[in-house]
């Protein structure tokens, strides 16, 4: 059975927990990271030098980074297709939601609003990350195709992009206003598997004076 290590408060576990459910593939999570600890033992660090979450294990083999964990997911349970060129459309829109929101959004933005008191926020690097994610989430809007980001049905750009839409939506910040996206975050909030798996309050996260 996969095992995943990883703690469901993280922003990289969430997807791929979302994904799994998704999928129906039976899965076991183990709390790993964070207050949990469990990241600096010679086995998971032979799983994952970095000892980040998630990491997923499978018969004696192991996959580290949520994205290639999510690939893996959708091409041997999920819809991904096996041609390339038809896999590579979505691979983009995917790899480019990993730099251009998950990276102003989750260890800029939400870090800064989160787990730094005001006194230490760095309000230029929030500024710069709202004005970055602000021009990546009017591309994403102009181009979410139907009620999920390719159209009909969930794919792999979805567990990316909609994994991070509640915090978008959620934290305060400076965010662009924009319905295209509102309505396909409102639509993800329809799936048992996101609400219970993305939507998951993160205030008890916050630190105290932030
Ligand atoms: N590039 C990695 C980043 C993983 C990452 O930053 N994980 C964070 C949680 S969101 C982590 O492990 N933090 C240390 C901890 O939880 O102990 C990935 O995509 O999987």
């Amino acid at each position: 059975m996969i095992k995943i290590h990883g703690r469901i408060t993280s922003a990289n576990v969430q997807p791929v927990i979302w994904c799994l459910e998704e999928l129906g593939v039976d899965y076991e999570r183990l709390d790993v990271g964070g207050p949990f600890g469990g990241t600096d033992t010679p086995e998971f660090r032979a799983m994952n030098p970095l000892g980040l979450v998630p990491v997923l294990e499978e018969d004696g083999q192991s996959i580290a980074e949520a994205a290639t964990i999510l690939r893996y997911l959708m091409r041997k349970f999920g819809n991904h297709p096996a041609d390339p060129m038809a896999a590579a459309q979505i691979e983009r829109w995917a790899d480019m939601s990993r730099q251009h929101i998950y990276v102003p959004l989750i260890p800029t933005i939400f870090l800064q609003k989160i787990r730094v008191t005001v006194e230490d926020r760095n309000n230029a690097a929030v500024a710069q990350a709202e004005a970055a994610l602000k021009q990546a989430m009017a591309i994403f809007e102009a181009n979410v195709k139907g009620p999920y980001f390719g159209g009909e049905e969930l794919n792999l750009v979805d567990f990316q992009i909609g994994g991070l839409l509640y915090r978008y939506f959620e934290l305060d910040f400076d965010r662009a206003d924009l319905p295209g996206l509102k309505a396909y975050y409102d639509n993800l909030c329809l799936r048992p598997a996101y609400r219970e798996n993305i939507m998951i309050d993160f205030s008890a996260m916050k630190v105290p004076g932030a």
